[in-house]
């Protein structure tokens, strides 16, 4: 039997650590794996490559609204299908770390720490999962009578993460620097110690993700983990439940996330 992963980037760390490991529990219990990517083709051409591929079932791991969420499970109907990136409250299965808890955890590391000239390096628009933690960090922000010291966005990518902050030396700048994922926050550390500056004692960085190497940073990167190994491991076990009908499994809640608290923050 196969399974099928839509998949965001694979150029992107998390995506392909979740593929890695989507890969291995579906081959432990003897299934096959197909993966679509979907990059600018957009996530219904990704999903109509994996059904003509005539899988048993899907995992899309590629940022959707509610409405497009929607629109894909219709599309794959009646094949199991699980949800990888979606919002907490999407109208479809889902499997996934809840963005809310993990962005609170981030901010109020920083706040417990004393920081209040908070700089926001966001993920791209186009992710649920990026405006969630965005919405989060203001909110959070807000409820401490706070405002953002300036905030920047990236595409996720490390390259973006070094721009964005090179945009933030030539002013004032803030004590701590919040960023929506670790490759970019690996951006930000280099744009950092090109400009001279001590991390953490003149400023801190906090990632999201904890992706393999986030503890082999130069410091070890203080970030929100999302377990991706388990991740990876739930999902093909939900998936595979699913479609033995053995039982019907429990609707999954929101993973929590984990605070990794290493050495780029004070
Ligand atoms: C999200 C990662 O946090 C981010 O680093 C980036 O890789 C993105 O995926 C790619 O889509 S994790 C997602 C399941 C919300």
């Amino acid at each position: 039997r196969t399974l099928g992963l839509a998949t965001s980037d694979l150029a992107l760390l998390a995506p392909a650590q979740m593929a890695s490991a989507i890969q291995q529990r579906a081959t432990a219990l003897g299934y096959r794996l197909v993966i679509a990517m979907s990059g600018a083709k957009g996530a219904d051409v990704a999903v109509q490559e994996l059904l003509a591929q005539r899988v048993d079932a899907l995992l899309v791991n590629l940022p959707l609204d509610n409405a497009s969420a929607s629109h894909i499970a219709a599309l794959t109907r009646p094949l199991p299908g699980l949800f990888l990136d979606v919002p907490d409250d999407a109208p479809v299965p889902a499997c996934q770390y809840s963005a809310e808890t993990g962005a609170r955890q981030g901010i109020e590391h920083l706040l417990a720490l004393g920081h209040r000239e908070i700089a926001l390096l966001n993920g791209p628009k186009a992710s649920v999962a990026a405006a969630s933690r965005h919405q989060t960090w203001l909110r959070v922000l807000a409820e401490n009578q706070l405002t953002p010291h300036r905030e920047l966005t990236g595409d996720w990518s490390a390259e973006s993460g070094y721009q964005a902050t090179l945009s933030l030396l030539g002013s004032a700048l803030p004590t701590a620097l919040l960023v929506a994922n670790d490759q970019m926050a690996l951006g930000a550390l280099r744009a950092l110690h090109q400009a001279g500056l001590q991390i953490p004692a003149e400023i801190s960085v906090v990632g999201y993700d904890d992706t393999a190497e986030s503890a082999w940073y130069q410091p070890p990167l203080t970030t929100v983990r999302q377990d991706i190994k388990q991740l990876g491991e739930r999902s093909v076990d939900w998936l595979v439940q699913t479609l033995n009908e053995e039982q019907s499994p429990a609707l999954m809640r929101p993973f929590a996330t984990r605070l990794m608290i290493r050495e780029t923050t004070a």
